[in-house]
């Protein structure tokens, strides 16, 4: 049985988006030896204003693009371990327009793990369970690491092929890497874009909330500080070369999340709005995280949904200055699309 990977001075690539920011005040929290230098290219998703505050000598930002060669060649040397959120993350934006999410996604990937194979740093890639694609909402069965990859959507088949990437790096070229692939994610920092953020703003705006379609597609939540711990013990004591699944058997019906939030914000049951269906909507998702549980040891603190959910609304009553920026606009890109 080998040691514990201990990592002193890592890259977080997507620093500054909501999964990476939580991840990255995690590690200054539980972790204050590490330093952590924050490679970021403040796209519309990134914020600096996320990783505010920490303490300068431990956390540094390096605004960049996960494409640019040039700079990964200045920067990666000296650091011992990257961990890569850095993608372009939402699947409405990327029905409406792919490109950025083969160049970042894809090519970003190529980009780190070329970097990594040449200055033999280690790689944690972070992604997603939509690369497994759906399952049908009576089907019993939950996906599974081995599991054939099946992506629906322009996102997830990004991420589908920068996890196939990582795969052949390891295998041809015995670069260190390994991969998560997490369920949908919920807490504080989390673009208005995502499906409960922008319901719970939109109550607090005074506007309805949205629901695709039926309302009966499933997702799978998870609090995104059970995600990072999830990250660090992958990228600790994960085995080079495989894949974990991420999820803390969270799974509820998106008419179910949005009843729950009216509920918890003194709203009526049926004061949103049904709109038109995602093209390829993923029915239903969900994850079966035996081998990060038995292999590592991993569990979920956050296990009451509701509590989770009443404490993120908190956040973004008190933080209305974090999202009122964003939210215009946001709402503006779905009225175009009528959603
Ligand atoms: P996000 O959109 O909130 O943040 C993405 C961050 O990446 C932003 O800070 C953005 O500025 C940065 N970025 C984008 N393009 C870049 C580039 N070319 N170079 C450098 N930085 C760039 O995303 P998120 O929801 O925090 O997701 C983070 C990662 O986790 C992604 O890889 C995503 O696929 C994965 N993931 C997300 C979820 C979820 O529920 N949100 C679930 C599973 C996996
Ligand atoms: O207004 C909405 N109304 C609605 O019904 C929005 C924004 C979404 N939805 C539905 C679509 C999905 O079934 O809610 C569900 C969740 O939607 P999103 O928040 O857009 O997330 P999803 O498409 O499930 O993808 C998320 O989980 C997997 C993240 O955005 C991805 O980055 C992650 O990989």
């Amino acid at each position: 049985m080998t040691g514990a990977f201990e990592p002193r001075n890592i890259i977080v690539t997507g620093g500054c988006g909501f999964i990476g920011s939580n991840f990255v005040r995690w590690v200054a929290r539980e972790h204050p030896a590490v330093h952590v230098t924050v490679l970021d290219k403040l796209t519309y998703a990134g914020n600096p204003a996320n990783i505010a505050g920490l303490p300068a000598e431990r956390v540094e930002l390096v605004v960049g693009d996960v494409c640019d060669a040039g700079l990964l060649d200045r920067l990666v040397p000296g650091h011992d371990a990257i961990v890569h959120f850095a993608a372009e993350s939402h699947n409405d934006n990327s029905i409406a327009d792919p490109d950025p999410f083969v160049r970042t996604n894809v090519e970003g990937t190529y980009r780190l793990l070329e970097a990594c194979r040449r200055y033999g740093v280690r790689l944690h890639h972070v992604s997603t369970d939509e690369v497994y694609g759906d399952l049908a909402l009576d089907e019993p069965r939950r996906f599974r690491p081995d599991d054939p990859y099946r992506p629906n959507s322009p996102y997830s088949s990004s991420k589908a092929s920068s996890d196939l990437l990582v795969r052949a790096w390891v295998r041809t070229y015995g670069v260190r890497a390994t991969i998560s692939n997490c369920s949908n994610n919920y807490g504080p920092y989390q673009h208005v874009e995502k499906f409960i953020p922008r319901q719970v703003t939109n109550v607090l705006c005074g506007r309805r909330p949205r629901l695709y379609g039926t309302g009966r597609n499933v997702r799978d939540w998870i609090h995104v500080e059970d995600h990072s711990r999830a990250v660090w013990d992958v990228l600790t004591r994960g085995r080079v070369g495989e894949t974990y699944l991420v999820g803390a058997d969270g799974e509820r019906s998106n008419i179910e999340v949005l009843r729950e939030i009216l509920r918890l914000m003194g709203q009526p049951e049926d004061a949103f709005d049904w709109v038109r269906d995602r093209p390829g909507h993923d029915r239903r998702i969900a994850i079966d995280p035996t081998k990060l549980r038995d292999e590592l040891g991993w569990r979920p603190v956050h296990t009451d949904f509701s509590e989770g959910l009443a404490q993120t609304i908190c956040w973004y009553r008190d933080h209305e200055d974090w999202w009122r920026p964003a939210k215009e606009a946001t709402e503006a890109r779905y009225d175009a699309l009528g959603m």
